[in-house]
């Protein structure tokens, strides 16, 4: 029964030689050409980074018999569960292979192990005041994890590049397994009350995380969490939370520091955050135009969004030109778990409604919603209304992404990152006359 990391250390030599390969025979062809509209554009499309856990193209779909850790595969859930396990996905993302349930089982008892967070970290939350923002609060503490880096005190020691991998790994197991203590003991201090539940080394690493919000009891919810983190953990590397991880790691600032970066990415509106907005823009419109409105109030509130110069949130996305996958495999869920549910059915109507209107507006590249417009919905379901709260879950799955490319970029040598900027002055001179 071999575990993770001794599977890594086999396939770290095999990877640093196809990498070779790879580079002795593709790396001095030219991977397309670079417009000027790209670097003002966002670097939209650009190839510029390696990320191995996973590629998506603007059709990608994976049908949810394929996803790992889902029935038909290992990894699934214990008896009476049919959603995948995030435990199952992470050794997907760093191997490329699908664990057998043994090894499954050994990474929710290695992580459940690791999960504790130090004093200071639990009273740096604890003095945090409530109104501020739980995502600010979490990455306040990530960095804070910096404190006990095995990478960080590697490197002081002097250790030999070869072995960064190692110290990543264990830092990258102590990331992911700390998270649920962290997200609990925000969601208690902002939201909550009482002590916050150990963490139970025969459940796995979704069920805990239920149990420290307080719903290790609801098995509905149980599963929800295991789809959430398992869909929300990686979506290739250009997005802005796996990109600003992979970038910080770059300058060999450990995990956590750089993982931290992560988040406040996700922070942002127009990334993470917008599972937040999602819900609040819902209760305003129905504040608005009350409950069972008709076709024509939810697009006249449509419309008065676009023209108030703000974004529908949960729609649009910058790679996907269909609708995501994962808002689907939640749809399927609600299906499954809450049909008669008002705000799914609201959000069922939505999407019926908005790509229409975003394909009239003319704009938006890409009309049909995001793995954002559905999450907060199905959290609401169960009792978990705290807004506020929903990209911290988010953050806890995209951990998982994360960490797997960082183990890999130092397995591999990635260098540090640093490409050419240039200024609106420099682009009218290097093209003057051409
Ligand atoms: N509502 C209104 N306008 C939208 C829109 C939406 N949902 N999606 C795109 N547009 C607009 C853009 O703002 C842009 O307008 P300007 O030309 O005035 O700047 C134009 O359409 C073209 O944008 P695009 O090329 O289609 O999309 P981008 O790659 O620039 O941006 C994204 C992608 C996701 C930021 C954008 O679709 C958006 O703002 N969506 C709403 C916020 C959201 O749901 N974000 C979550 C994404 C998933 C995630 O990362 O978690």
């Amino acid at each position: 029964n071999t575990t993770l990391k001794e599977r890594l250390a086999e396939l770290i030599p095999l990877e640093l030689e196809n990498v070779k390969r790879v580079r002795a025979e593709h790396g001095k062809k030219s991977f397309g050409p670079v417009i000027v509209d790209q670097l003002y554009g966002g670097m939209r499309g650009l190839p510029a980074l390696i990320w191995d856990g996973s590629v998506l193209d603007a059709g990608y779909s994976f049908p949810r018999q394929n996803h790992p850790g889902v029935p038909g595969a290992p990894s699934q859930g214990p008896p009476g569960g049919s959603e995948p396990l995030p435990e199952g996905l992470f050794w997907l993302l760093v191997t490329g292979e699908v664990p057998t349930q043994e090894q499954v089982t050994e990474l929710s008892k290695d992580w459940a192990a690791r999960s504790a967070i130090p004093e200071f970290v639990e009273e740096i939350l604890d003095r945090c005041p409530p109104t501020l923002h739980p995502m600010s609060q979490f990455s306040l503490a990530v960095t804070a994890l910096n404190h006990n880096s095995a990478f960080a005190k590697a490197y002081q020691d002097g250790v030999s590049k070869k072995e960064y991998w190692g110290p990543t790994f264990e830092d990258s197991m102590d990331l992911i397994a700390k998270l649920p203590n962290i997200a609990g003991r925000i969601y208690r201090n902002v939201f909550g009350q009482g002590k916050l539940p150990a963490i139970d080394p025969a459940k796995d690493y979704s069920h805990n995380l239920a149990t420290l919000l307080g719903f290790g009891d609801n098995h509905a919810f149980v599963e929800l969490m295991r789809l959430y983190i398992t869909i929300h953990s990686d979506h290739e590397g250009g997005n802005v939370s796996a990109h600003t991880g992979k970038l910080v790691g770059s300058a060999l600032s450990d995990p956590f520091l750089a993982f931290a970066a992560s988040l406040n990415g996700l922070a942002g509106p127009l990334h993470g955050l917008a599972n937040q907005e999602v819900l609040i823009w819902l209760s305003k419109m129905q504040a608005k135009i009350g409950e069972n409105a008709s076709d024509e109030a939810v697009k006249e509130y449509v419309w008065a969004t676009l023209k108030g110069g703000q974004v529908v949130p949960g729609y649009g996305h910058a790679v996907l030109r269909k609708t995501d996958p994962r808002y689907t495999a939640q749809r399927e869920f609600a299906l499954k778990h809450l049909p008669q549910d008002p705000l799914f059915k609201l959000v069922g109507q939505i999407y019926n409604i908005v790509p229409d209107i975003l394909l009239e507006a003319g704009k938006a590249k890409n009309p049909w919603p995001n793995v954002d417009a559905h999450s907060g919905v199905l959290l609401t379901h169960y009792g978990l209304t705290q807004m506020q709260f929903y990209t911290v879950l988010f953050g806890v799955s995209r951990a998982f992404g994360v960490a797997a490319q960082l183990i890999w970029d130092r397995a591999l040598g990635a260098p540090l990152e640093r490409p050419k900027s240039y200024s609106t002055a420099a682009i009218d001179k290097i093209f003057k006359g051409r």
